[in-house]
């Protein structure tokens, strides 16, 4: 195995993480001794060791530091968290080298991490597998570098083009395979948001009855605050209007980007955005969709005067899955 190869592993053995570290990334550590692995760790969970300490922890007693090869993932942090600074440990093992795939955003480590191990004169060397990490560890990115929710753009059109009716007249587009999906993506998510227009049209549930798992926060784009929110019923509006329920959420600046803001804040780091068409747009032409999944169902809608068209929003699949008789289209920024 070569240099990129090692730090490969690393980000393979990172994706083991996935779902299960919260607003912390996927990190990923290896370590090689003449050429061999000899240790592995990732970080397994939220509040969990980080990636370094679990390769630490597994390496054989009897080999010398100085012989090893440290690969990670993520630069080494170098901050008191809910553990030490994985740099001050490397550090005081004694490592050879640390090869490291991406600075962490993190203003918290932000180089720190790196410098600790340089000024201790352990060689390190920055960037292999860069791009791959990051893309990685997009959400975490968009979080840390913009400090925002990041935001997974959904909906679902018949293949001519339509997305549902209008007044109150929900229509179901997608089939039964494609259900258990969304509700499975809805579980990934700590938050959903739809505009008012769909929450009074659909009467959504945004729920995952249909999978295991948590159902998300909802939130509600409702600048005017018109839409019917039952007493006692779980949720949260974005609205313009000063009004007298403890459940909305007044903005000033009443921005796409403004609203990611105030769930990050709210410790929301990622949001699933479900329409309706004006919402989705308005996010897409702000900039702030981060992913798309796109439904699209083989049903040819009749079209009628009440019919609502799917938004207008044009990306280059990169990715194309099919769902029973639906096509599922996704793309990542
Ligand atoms: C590493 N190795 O495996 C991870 C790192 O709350 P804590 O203590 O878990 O710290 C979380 C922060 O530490 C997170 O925001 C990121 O900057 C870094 N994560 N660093 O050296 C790891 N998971
Ligand atoms: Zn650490």
């Amino acid at each position: 195995m070569n240099h990129a190869e090692f730090m490969r592993r690393a980000l393979e053995i990172a994706q083991k993480g996935d779902g299960l570290t919260g607003s912390n990334p996927l990190v990923g550590c290896v370590m090689v001794h003449e050429g061999a692995i000899v240790s592995e760790g990732y970080h397994h969970e939220f509040g969990g060791p980080h990636a370094e300490v679990e390769a630490v922890r597994r390496l054989p007693h009897h080999l010398d530091a100085r012989d090893i090869t440290v690969y990670v993932t993520l630069e080494p942090c170098a901050h008191f968290g809910k553990t030490p600074p994985c740099a001050e440990l490397l550090r005081d093992r004694g490592f050879k080298k640390v090869v490291v795939a991406t600075l962490d955003p993190n203003p918290l480590v932000a180089g720190k991490g790196i410098r600790i191990l340089q000024e201790a004169g352990v060689e390190v060397e920055l960037g292999v597998l860069k791009e791959e990490a990051q893309r990685q560890n997009r959400r975490f990115w968009v979080n840390q570098t913009e400090k925002r929710a990041y935001l997974l753009a959904k909906w679902a059109e018949s293949v001519n083009g339509w997305m549902g009716v209008n007044q109150g007249k929900s229509v179901a587009i997608s089939g039964s395979e494609a259900k258990p999906f969304v509700h499975q993506l809805r579980a990934k998510y700590p938050a959903i948001m739809v505009g008012v227009q769909t929450w009074e049209n659909d009467r959504p549930q945004l729920n995952t009855r249909l999978v295991e798992g948590p159902s998300p926060a909802i939130w509600v784009i409702d600048p005017q605050f018109r839409g019917h929110y039952p007493e006692g019923k779980d949720l949260q509006i974005f609205t313009k209007k000063k009004v007298e329920d403890a459940r909305a959420v007044v903005l000033e600046d009443f921005s796409p980007r403004a609203m990611l803001e105030e769930l990050w804040e709210r410790k929301f780091t990622s949001v699933l955005l479900e329409g309706g068409k004006r919402t989705l747009e308005q996010f897409w032409e702000a900039g702030m969709v981060d992913e798309i999944a796109q439904i699209i169902s083989p049903l040819a809608l009749s079209v009628g005067a009440d019919h609502v068209a799917a938004p207008t929003i044009d990306f280059t699949p990169s990715e194309v899955h099919y769902l029973g008789a639906d096509t599922l289209k996704c793309w990542k920024r």
